[in-house]
């Protein structure tokens, strides 16, 4: 290489390299710059090379000036890559800041299934007289469910257009907490007071009133001496802590195989207290079946039916929900529609 050319190369390459380096806007820049400017292939590189064939005068004049011209674009380097590192830091910095003044973002709070609600304010009101609660197997046999209930193989509740069977033979989806009765009776001495909630499967069209899941809660009292005056006097005080003491409660004769007599409790319509409307149709809302624990059920538990009476109940927990809460169609509580269950949040 001609020692003159050489020369422009090197202070081309010092011009040339400063503004690459000033240029550079990011370290990744600045590495590529310096790959460029020194690297192996680069214009400096090849005046490096080409210095040992010059004549010793042109070599050492060029020599000093190529390690210039290093020292230069070095120096320029480290500066660019201080200012460089400097304003990652502070970007990065940036882009952290925490504003400490903005308001919080409110996490969403799930709220208790309107069902879930109405279930433990029922439970609440019983156990507050002194009810335990029971529960009981959804998949229940035939001898809980129907015989020690004394509902026979011929009753047509036991049909398979009623209810619904599993695959094993003698077994089925509970029809209603009674169930639970027998087995508590099944265990345990006399005094029994207890409160059973649990879902029930019937096989039913489903309406607006009508599901063919639905849940239940279950009462069951039996001691010395009960009367139905008890149970009058248990599900009047019932009625009135869940709907206030202005409703007023009926008792109608009702008939169920397991009871006797039977009745079923109907409180005063929430919309038109009495008179008779659309929602009610005669005035009354029927809340659940009742009655004095039939002679033969006890029997069936082994209790003596000649020093033992008590008295069972059974009620829909939706069909108590709908006039609490306004709701007219049962199928919502089932939806899982979020607009529907959101207007529960801290329902009481
Ligand atoms: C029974 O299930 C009896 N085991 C109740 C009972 C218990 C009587 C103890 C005597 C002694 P019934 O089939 O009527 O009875 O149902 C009781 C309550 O469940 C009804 O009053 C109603 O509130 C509710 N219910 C009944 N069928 C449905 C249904 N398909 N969907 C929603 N709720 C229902």
């Amino acid at each position: 290489m001609d020692p003159g050319d050489a020369r422009s190369i090197l202070e081309d390459e010092r011009e040339r390299g400063l503004a690459l380096i000033a240029a550079a806007t990011s370290l990744d820049d600045l590495e590529r710059a310096k790959v460029a400017l020194l690297g192996r292939k680069s214009p400096w590189s090849q005046v490096q090379r080409s210095l040992g064939r010059l004549d010793p005068d042109a070599r050492r004049e060029l020599g000093r000036l190529s390690n210039e011209v290093k020292a230069t674009l070095e120096d320029a380097f480290d500066a660019r890559r201080e200012a460089l590192e400097g304003s990652s830091e502070d970007a990065l910095l940036e882009g952290d800041r925490v504003d400490v003044t903005l308001p919080g973002r409110r996490p969403r709070p799930g709220s208790l299934h309107p069902l879930t609600i109405v279930q433990s304010r029922i439970v609440d009101v019983f156990t507050r007289m002194g009810y335990r609660v029971a529960e009981g197997p959804e998949i229940e046999d035939e001898w809980h469910n129907f015989e020690a209930l004394n509902i026979p193989p011929d009753h047509p509740a036991r049909t398979m257009k009623d209810s619904l069977y599993v695959d094993v033979p003698g077994l089925l989806l509970r029809t209603e907490t009674s169930a639970v009765q027998i087995r508590t009776m099944e265990t345990q001495q006399p005094p029994v007071y207890v409160i059973v909630p649990g879902r029930v499967y019937r096989r039913e069209a489903v309406d607006a009133t009508h599901g063919s899941m639905f849940q239940q809660v279950e009462g069951l009292a039996v001691d010395e001496g009960i009367s139905f005056a008890d149970l009058k006097g248990t599900l009047e005080a019932f009625a009135h802590a869940m709907f206030g003491s202005d409703r007023r409660v009926r008792l109608n004769p009702d008939y169920f195989p397991f009871v006797e007599p039977g009745a079923q409790l109907a409180v005063s319509c929430f919309v038109c207290d009495g008179a008779g409307c659309r929602v009610c149709g005669n005035g009354w809302i029927e809340l659940l079946g009742a009655g004095m624990v039939h002679p033969k059920v006890l029997e069936n538990c082994g209790y003596d039916p000649e020093r033992y009476t008590g008295f069972a109940f059974g009620l829909g927990i939706e069909r108590v929900a709908m006039p609490l809460y306004g709701v007219n169609d049962l199928r919502l509580f089932y939806e899982g529609d979020v607009r529907f269950l959101e207007q529960f949040e801290g329902a009481p």
